[in-house]
């Protein structure tokens, strides 16, 4: 396919094309992610996630310029599900990392609500499998610390940070009801604030609350991403974590389990799209439906007859 060749020969303009084609659903992207499959699993992927405003965009935009002093390959995918915009950029972040998007070292995407028909989390699965093709060493995730699917999203990543700033009590409370766990490494950042020594010692509380011996303890970062103060710091830290994944063993172990589970998604959506469009192609579907409806069968059992016509059609 000539667009997944561009993709593998560096070719930013197809693989902004390809994302688009993965959002709306297109049939052919599912044949080029086929095709990109032997060439994933090299990128470090990086979560980034927080409450509304605690500075994760201005982090991000820091660390992948830190990063690329590196000559490291940076792509960032800043998923906000409040933004309608899609295929574009969320207009401050468009603003801040224009220098970045200008960068041949850098590819950076926005992804809204609209679209994905598979789902946001589905999407960016897909769109991280691409950037990683492409050949990013690293793949920053922006995701705010809100519902299930930036959970999903989050759980895709190597390294998670989770991302607070001072006074934010109450969000530390829903950090620790949800993502606690999935914390790599703590960030605090807006440390020009006042606040930040208890914010510190709310997130060390919390962390002892987890008392079972972790190979991995989880360090608390302070840093001001505005101007800069403890990225390099923090980005010591993420190579740290990325070396502890690699010499423990759980780098592959990781890679194993995301395998498996991408692998079950995708059958599972195979086997859902054809029983359904089988059943509706034979009027079958139509037939049951109206049979529940009039109390003739339920749900349950006529759900149950189509799958068993399945099985009997292998
Ligand atoms: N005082 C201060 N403001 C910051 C810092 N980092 C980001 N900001 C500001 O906080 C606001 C929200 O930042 P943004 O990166 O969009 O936050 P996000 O919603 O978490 O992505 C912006 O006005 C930033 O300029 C910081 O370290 N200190
Ligand atoms: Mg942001």
């Amino acid at each position: 396919m000539e667009i997944v060749e561009k993709v593998l020969n560096g070719d930013k303009r197809a693989v902004a094309r390809l994302i688009s084609m993965i959002e709306n659903g297109d049939q052919q992207a599912v044949k080029a992610l086929s095709a990109l499959h032997a060439h994933t699993g090299n990128a470090h992927i990086i979560g980034v996630t927080g409450p509304p405003g605690v500075g994760k965009s201005t982090l991000v935009d820091k660390l992948a310029k830190s990063y690329r002093e590196l000559n490291k390959k940076i792509g960032i995918i800043a998923v906000d599900p409040s933004s309608p915009f899609t295929g574009g950029a969320i207009l401050g972040d468009r603003v801040r990392m224009n220098d970045l998007n200008t960068d041949p070292g850098v590819f950076i995407r926005s992804m809204g609500t609209r679209g994905h028909l598979g789902g946001l989390a589905r999407s960016t699965a897909d769109v991280i499998k691409v950037l990683d093709a492409y050949g990013m060493d690293k793949i920053i995730v922006e995701t705010v610390g809100a519902g299930q699917s930036e959970v999903e999203i989050a759980s895709y990543a190597h390294t998670t940070l989770l991302v607070e700033m001072p006074g934010l009590g109450d969000d530390i409370q829903t950090i620790k009801a949800g993502i606690m766990e999935i914390g790599d490494i703590f960030v605090i950042n807006k440390a020009d604030r006042a606040g930040i020594d208890r914010t510190e010692a709310e997130i060390r509380t919390m962390l002892s609350l987890h008392p079972e011996e972790k190979p991995w303890l989880p360090p608390v970062m302070r840093t001001v991403a505005i101007n800069g103060d403890g990225i390099q710091e923090l980005r010591d830290e993420i190579e740290k974590h990325l070396d502890y994944l690699q010499s423990s063993g759980q780098m592959k172990l990781i890679g194993e389990e995301r395998a498996r589970e991408d692998f079950i998604h995708i059958l599972k959506a195979n086997v859902t799209k054809y029983i359904i469009e089988r059943s509706m192609d034979q009027k079958k579907f139509d037939e049951l439906l109206s049979k529940i409806l009039s109390k003739q069968i339920d749900p349950y059992s006529a759900a149950r007859e189509l799958t068993d016509d399945f099985e009997n059609s292998l």
